[in-house]
């Protein structure tokens, strides 16, 4: 049997905030989706999938997910980046999700079957005071949450980044050109082991605690921090340095047993080999939708094991539901799952795109609807128009930029 792909779209839709879709048909009369959205630069993916991606697709038989990913990495001449890896994951993605209606199976199927029935997700905490975010630790514990991710705003830095000043929900970018944030290291880092000091003795040993330094740390405050939060036994700290000095991580490693998650911005292998030669971290956030799809980061995962490393896949609210229930799927199926992040879709998200995964006590699973199994009603989705939207920037307290 031959199998073209004859056509393909891109959908950007901002039902609350943008996500960037791909959809790509087949002469068998199958489509697939694959998510593109990279927060802030969706038109820069949208515009090289529809400059160059899409009609260098049509023609070729999607069932070659492999040949047609190294066609767009390899045969690229300016390889890797963040828009270039997502356009590319999104292509990876929706030729999946064909293989899988093709084949009439889900997608962990394709991918070595189950080797769990659900996949333990945290939450998320955050509050603008310390008595704030120990309420909001609780609330997500009675939700059935086994793990929480617990940020705070730190007494005199005016507003910190993940903690949202409207709670309701969360969206680290804000509509129109960036903010300016204020941040002072030493204030965070005097703060920081006292709340976590709280909130072990507030919900006990069992309850797996997460944080996130979002790159703000030299290597040797992040060492510092790593050690002071090592009797509190967290989960994971994430991104303590900014991560393209992976060298940086050696100095953290010789001071504390506190695990490390990184690469959350990364895109390719070649992010972390050091971090996995070397054994520097032990999870990996880079997801599905920024690593090159399904294709890569399967190779990505599998030589992380090798270094005992396990997965801890970026899962915000500014990622789609299409990528998420592809994570689940990988999730379900490879050996060194660690633990997924979740932060459930506004209602209005959740009416654009039809979902197949459920969130109960702790873990979410997906149903056997073949391929990835979420689909877009475009209809709703042309409601709701592209906003520009971006992050905020970081000054120090005397003006100077300062990392993310
Ligand atoms: O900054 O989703 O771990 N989660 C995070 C998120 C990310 C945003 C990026 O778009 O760090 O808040
Ligand atoms: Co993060």
């Amino acid at each position: 049997m031959l199998m073209k792909i004859t056509d393909a779209r891109v959908i950007v839709t901002c039902p609350g905030r943008n996500f960037v879709t791909l959809k790509v048909y087949t002469d068998q009369g199958i489509y697939g989706l694959g998510d593109a959205t990279l927060n802030g630069m969706e038109k820069a993916v949208t515009a090289y999938l529809e400059s160059f991606c899409i009609p260098a697709l049509i023609g070729k038989d999607p069932r070659n997910t492999e040949d047609i990913w190294h066609y767009f990495y390899r045969g690229s001449y300016w390889k890797r980046g963040s828009v270039t890896m997502a356009a590319l994951s999104a292509i990876d993605m929706a030729l999946w999700d064909i293989k899988g209606k093709t084949l009439d199976t889900p997608l962990y199927n394709l991918l070595g079957g189950k080797s769990r029935e659900k996949v333990m997700v945290y939450a998320h905490a955050n509050g603008k005071t310390l008595e704030d975010t120990l309420e909001k630790v609780g609330l997500e514990k009675e939700k059935g949450f086994l793990a929480v991710r617990v940020q705070s705003g730190i007494p005199g830095i005016d507003s910190t980044y993940g903690v949202a000043k409207d709670s309701s929900f969360y969206e680290p970018a804000h509509k129109g050109l960036p903010h300016v944030e204020y941040w002072d290291t030493s204030k965070y880092l005097n703060f920081i082991p006292l709340l976590f000091e709280k909130v072990r003795s507030a919900f006990g040993d069992d309850l797996h605690l997460l944080h996130d330094v979002h790159h703000r740390c030299m290597p040797i405050e992040a060492a510092r921090l790593a050690k002071e939060l090592e009797p509190f036994h967290l989960f994971w700290l994430e991104d303590p340095v900014s991560g393209e000095l992976q060298e940086g991580l050696r100095l953290i490693r010789k001071q504390s047993s506190t695990p490390i998650a990184i690469g959350e911005v990364f895109n390719t292998i070649y992010d972390y080999t050091t971090f996995i030669t070397e054994q520097l971290i032990d999870y990996i956030r880079m997801p599905l939708v920024h690593g090159g799809g399904i294709t890569h980061l399967k190779k990505v995962a599998d030589f992380a094991s090798v270094y005992h490393i396990h997965t801890g896949f970026h899962g915000a609210t500014d990622l789609s539901p299409v990528n998420l229930a592809a994570s689940i799927h990988f999730n379900m199926a490879i050996n060194n799952f660690g633990i997924q992040e979740y932060m459930p879709h506004q209602d209005i998200v959740n009416e654009v795109f039809r979902i197949n995964y459920r969130y109960q006590e702790g873990f979410l699973s997906v149903d056997d609807t073949p391929g990835i199994g979420v689909d877009l009603d475009e209809e709703k989705a042309r409601k709701y128009p592209y906003a520009m939207g971006s992050f905020p920037v970081n000054r120090k307290a005397d003006g100077t930029m300062f990392y993310w």
